[in-house]
């Protein structure tokens, strides 16, 4: 590839609220989750620091949830591919939506803005109103701005703790 051209970017979110036999408690899942998205084109840029979450949705075990950069060419249908054969590397089995699971891997940004087919939405919808993603991505890529709505991810997690004014039911004059 041109030196000229970076390569695309993903932020790609992971979480884990049950171990695994091998790898341990879920934060360890993460740790070798994290060595597993490396590969000959899928380069490591960073990764946020994993953090502990009370879980959202009907399971009732605490999450361990981090974000990572990675560089790749590849389109977003094959970068899904690559995550859900991972995730089925790591365990995880159908029927395990919402539910306790080994890892979970989600595409959340990519450089080349929105996507949406019937399998992929890129940003990933619920990006904006969960605090276990936007908090680790912000340590990551505060600056990077929703392709839809061109708030920064540090405006949309400060949004996320502090309701803007006009969630007030205050008429303006
Ligand atoms: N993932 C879910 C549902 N709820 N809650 C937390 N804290 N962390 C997650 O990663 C998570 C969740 C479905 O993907
Ligand atoms: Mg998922
Ligand atoms: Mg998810």
């Amino acid at each position: 590839m041109n030196d000229a051209m970076p390569l695309p970017l993903y932020a790609i979110g992971l979480g884990s609220n049950r171990r695994h036999a091998r790898y341990g408690d879920p934060r360890r899942v993460l740790l070798a989750a994290l060595a597993a998205l490396e590969s000959e084109d899928v380069e490591a840029v960073d990764a946020s620091p994993i953090i502990a979450s009370d879980p959202i949705g009907p399971s009732r075990r605490r999450y361990a949830n981090a974000v990572a950069l990675v560089a790749s060419e590849l389109a977003p249908p094959e970068m899904l591919a690559r995550l859900q054969a991972i995730e089925a590397r790591f365990g995880r089995r159908a029927g395990q939506r919402w539910g306790a699971r080994t890892l979970d891997l989600d595409i959340l940004l990519w450089s080349g803005g929105a996507w949406s087919d019937a399998a992929l939405t890129i940003p990933h919808p619920a990006l904006t109103d969960r605090a276990f993603v936007l908090g680790p991505l912000r340590a990551i890529v505060p600056e990077w701005r929703h392709p839809l709505s061109s708030h920064s991810i540090r405006q949309l997690a400060a949004r996320l703790v502090r309701p803007k004014p006009v969630d007030r039911c205050v008429p303006a004059h």
